[in-house]
């Protein structure tokens, strides 16, 4: 590798340049959202930008940095806010470190353990993401969550264990608040 360096636009979150630039609509995530009506509703009137990454990829080696932003929009499926797929990293024993840069929001981690948190994102918050944490951006706000991230850049991406088992914890709009709720579907396919 030769040194590169890239600008990251304020309040975007627009990388410039980027290698890799993905995109995820709601009907990517078919089976995460708990209210399966309040899916189904939603795509019949269109497909939702729920997020985006943008991404310069480095080789896959233990010691190189991946890093890029994530830009989670706005938006409710039912009561739930809009959020990542999440993953638990390929090599689980990879950490990974999160920087707000606009927007609000939460972090929602768990173990295969059993352990859980929710780190809350104001703009220039850090949340670290241990090793062995599966981790997922919730969008809480009315703007978009923008957010910097770095990692290994041979951790890879796991979705699959969530797709099948899910959060254990949801983030939902309560009382006009954003609260940590169980998921009643944790486990069983989400
Ligand atoms: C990669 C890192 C982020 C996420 C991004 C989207 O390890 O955690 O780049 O990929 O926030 O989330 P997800 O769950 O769709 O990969
Ligand atoms: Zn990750």
């Amino acid at each position: 590798m030769k040194p590169f360096a890239s600008t990251l636009l304020i309040p975007t979150g627009q990388l410039q340049p980027h290698s890799q630039h993905v995109t995820r609509r709601l009907s990517s995530m078919r089976g995460q959202y708990a209210d399966l009506a309040a899916f189904e509703r939603m795509l019949e009137q269109g497909d939702p930008l729920v997020y985006e990454v943008f991404e310069n990829q480095v080789p896959s080696r233990p010691g190189e940095l991946a890093h890029g932003t994530s830009v989670v929009h706005p938006g409710r499926v039912g009561d739930e806010y809009f959020m990542t797929k999440g993953h638990f990293h390929a090599v689980p024993d990879t950490a990974e470190v999160y920087h707000c840069l606009s927007g609000q929001g939460f972090m929602v981690l768990e173990t295969a353990e059993g352990e859980w948190a929710a780190e809350e994102f104001v703009p220039g918050r850090i949340v670290y993401v241990p090793p062995f944490w599966a981790h997922r951006s919730v969008n809480a706000g009315d703007t978009d969550l923008v957010l910097f991230f770095a990692y290994p850049g041979n951790a890879g991406h796991d979705y699959r264990t969530i797709e099948e088992r899910g959060f254990r914890k949801r983030l939902v709009e309560k009382n006009g608040a954003p609260t940590v709720v169980d998921n009643p579907h944790w486990g069983g396919g989400a």
